[in-house]
């Protein structure tokens, strides 16, 4: 069975494809790293302390366990990335050029790297957005993962480092913090109405951004990865869709379970980054490359995430 590398496992993707691929291949055929401590079901013999950044000690620990895939989740996301743009740089960056100097140096044979909508920009056709077009970012996390990309590209194109990613839209999850991004509103608002809190979001109504449930990104990742090498004509990274939403919609949607529920509309400085990426994607390319199609749309999202929630709630 071959061994896989997770970092940034306790993160908010990083958590949820760490369950899955574990449920997939093997509990310890799934190596789950991170720089944080870990959550309380990770911490275990199957858990590494790894700084990204530490090359040695990234390359130590694909050797211990003689790893074929790496996951490389690690990243700084658009708002806190604002906050500290020089360290969301090298991070994002350095993060990734070890990655891909791993892989080629020790012959991984595959690995995962996230990108996102953010390498999109005020310039780029806001409306179904094409896979190839005008890009422009303008935060510094847009700008690292349009680079990442490119270097996605060099790194198999130069020496065949066999690399899959995906543009994921923001993504929508109950099981783990988001990790400070322009999208997290619409996780919290979750967490707000079922508390019966009023939900003052920081984007402005009509504000409508891609976004995508955790089960159909883990779902969409898990069939990249497992996909025919000759079906990947994508080796920067894929644009994937699946819903876009405003958050008078989404506030409308959970009104229907949770009636009463009030949202406030308190726009700050990542009004503007939203406003920058794009209102819907065009993912035809993944579809008609490796068959991908989406399950959940914002009502069935909506259902089952408030459902869960209740029933962990007791
Ligand atoms: C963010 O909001 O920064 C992320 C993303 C869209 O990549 N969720």
């Amino acid at each position: 069975m071959k061994k896989i590398l997770i970092i940034g496992a306790c993160g908010q993707l990083g958590y949820e494809l760490t369950t899955a691929l574990r449920d997939l291949y093997g509990y310890k055929n799934v190596i789950a790293s991170d720089i944080n401590a870990p959550k309380m079901d990770l911490a275990d013999d199957f858990f590494e302390h790894l700084d990204v950044l530490n090359k040695k000690a990234f390359g130590e620990v694909v050797d211990k366990y003689e790893i074929d895939e790496i996951y490389n989740l690690a990243a700084i996301l658009s708002a806190i990335g604002e906050k500290n743009p020089k360290f969301a740089w090298k991070l994002n960056m350095e993060g990734l050029i070890n990655s891909l100097d791993i892989a080629r140096e020790k012959k991984i044979s595959k690995i995962y790297w996230p990108s996102s909508i953010a390498i999109f920009g005020p310039d780029t056709p806001a409306d179904m957005t094409p896979q190839t077009t005008v890009m422009n970012p303008n935060t510094v996390y847009g700008i690292s993962k349009l680079a990442g990309e490119r270097w996605c590209e060099y790194y198999f194109l130069k020496y065949g480092v066999d690399i899959r990613s995906i543009r994921y839209p923001g993504l929508i999850g109950y099981k783990a913090q988001p990790g400070g991004g322009t999208t997290d509103y619409a996780v919290d608002i979750f967490f707000k109405a079922l508390s019966g809190q009023v939900f003052d979001c920081f984007l402005q109504k009509g504000t409508m951004l891609p976004m995508m449930y955790m089960p159909d990104a883990i779902k969409a990742t898990i069939e990249l990865m497992a996909a025919e090498k000759s079906n990947i004509s994508v080796r920067s990274s894929y644009n994937l869709a699946a819903m876009s939403f405003g958050p008078e919609e989404i506030a409308e949607a959970i009104s229907r379970y949770i009636p009463g529920f009030i949202i406030n509309y308190k726009p700050d400085f990542r009004q503007s980054i939203a406003q920058s990426w794009p209102n819907s994607i065009d993912d035809s390319v993944a579809r008609n490359d490796w068959g991908w199609q989406h399950e959940y749309d914002l009502e069935k999202m909506t259902k089952d995430i408030l459902e869960n929630l209740k029933s962990r709630s007791g």
